[in-house]
């Protein structure tokens, strides 16, 4: 499809698909606070969607009192407010899960950190007024398509909770680092969730439904909840806020290294919280020292940087582990919790290295 916002000519790191498109970005390589828009990993359920006039309507029903239609220009007219934000997708690092699960096998790429734009969602519910039975609200983006397990076709749509609807930093956003969305990110209006996997935060944003009851649309349901057996949906649990995480940036994965001083650097994020320390390996976990961080603290959402040189004096081979921890007590488990649609992945990062 053309694509009248964007020139992309690098190519992308990973391709995991293409119809729809799925790709990652060399995380590793990113040292800007900021990942630069084109580096962005893209995640789609289904084709990228055809933009009408009417794409730049956004309509509020459901439980509330007034039935709203809010114009894209209108929209940008109203108080604004910036978050900078994780977006990561709950399949990120999936390929990790041992047993193996089925999906896209996401590497480390399937986070990004950007500046999102917008309007307060708070702002256009409390205009439209929401009744006193309201208890989620459903986002319905303008692509749609077949699924596998059920006859039909369906648009991408995903519910909050009211209360996470009504967080002041979740908003309707028009713009990305500084421009407007760019159309494979959600252009022209995207809900933007901070705090919660990507999958929250609906692209091509058209329609929001208020509603007095759990939604149970397929994306809600089926998709994006925590399985933790093979064979059966026995203890399930929904996916929602991001689990605390770390990677090392340098040295990747198989670098053969010099004996000496050595910088070494990597990226730590979290969910609930924010991060308060990342800690690091160099003898399979029996001791552990603390990186320094680097962070903004005016950005709750953001991921944090971390450094430490890290003086080698023998040759080997080592295996460097990282581990965050982060402000509400949780930290990166040995393991991952295994789960049959391998959502968040966040054991401690591991690099194999060796010094000649
Ligand atoms: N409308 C719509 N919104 C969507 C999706 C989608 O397929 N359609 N995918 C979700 C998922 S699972 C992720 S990880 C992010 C990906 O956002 P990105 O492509 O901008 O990185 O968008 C979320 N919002
Ligand atoms: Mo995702």
């Amino acid at each position: 499809m053309k694509d009248p916002f964007e020139n992309r000519t690098k190519p992308y790191y990973k391709t995991h698909s293409l119809h729809p498109e799925n790709q990652e970005t060399p995380i590793h390589f990113i040292r800007s606070w900021i990942t630069p828009t084109e580096y962005f990993y893209r995640r789609n359920h289904f084709p990228y969607p055809d933009l009408t006039s009417n794409s730049f309507l956004l309509q509020i029903n459901g439980e509330i009192k007034d039935e709203m239609v809010f114009p894209y220009r209108y929209i940008k007219s109203l108080p604004a407010k910036e978050v900078t934000m994780v977006l990561e997708c709950s399949g990120n690092k999936r390929s990790r899960f041992e047993p193996e699960v089925y999906g896209e096998q996401w590497e480390d790429g399937a986070v990004s950190q950007g500046i999102w734009k917008g309007v307060p969602l708070h702002k256009l519910l409390e205009a439209a007024g929401l009744k006193s039975t309201a208890v989620e609200v459903v986002f319905e983006g303008l692509d749609y398509g077949e699924r596998t397990d059920f006859n039909g076709v369906f648009r991408y749509a995903r519910s909050l909770p009211v209360e996470k609807a009504m967080h002041p930093d979740t908003i309707i956003a028009y713009q990305l680092n500084n421009k407007p969305i760019p159309y494979r990110h959600g252009f022209p209006l995207r809900l933007v969730v901070p705090q919660w996997y990507a999958m929250a935060s609906v692209k091509w944003l058209n329609r929001i439904t208020v509603i007095d009851h759990e939604f149970k649309g397929p994306f809600q349901t089926v998709d994006y909840v925590y399985y933790p057996n093979k064979d059966d949906d026995s203890g399930k649990k929904p996916v929602t806020t991001i689990n605390v995480d770390s990677i090392i940036q340098k040295p990747t994965e198989y670098s053969i290294l010099d004996k000496g001083l050595h910088e070494i650097y990597g990226i730590a994020w979290a969910g609930k919280g924010v991060i308060e320390e990342v800690e690091l390996s160099f003898d399979k976990g029996l001791t552990w020292v603390n990186a320094e961080l680097y962070r903004d603290k005016r950005e709750p959402y953001s991921w944090v940087f971390w450094k430490y040189r890290w003086d080698i004096k023998q040759s080997g081979e080592y295996t460097i582990m990282s581990r965050a921890r982060d402000s509400a007590g949780s930290m990166q488990p040995s393991k991952a919790e295994w789960n049959r649609k391998g959502y968040g992945y966040n054991a401690v990062y591991t690099a194999e290295v060796k010094v000649e």
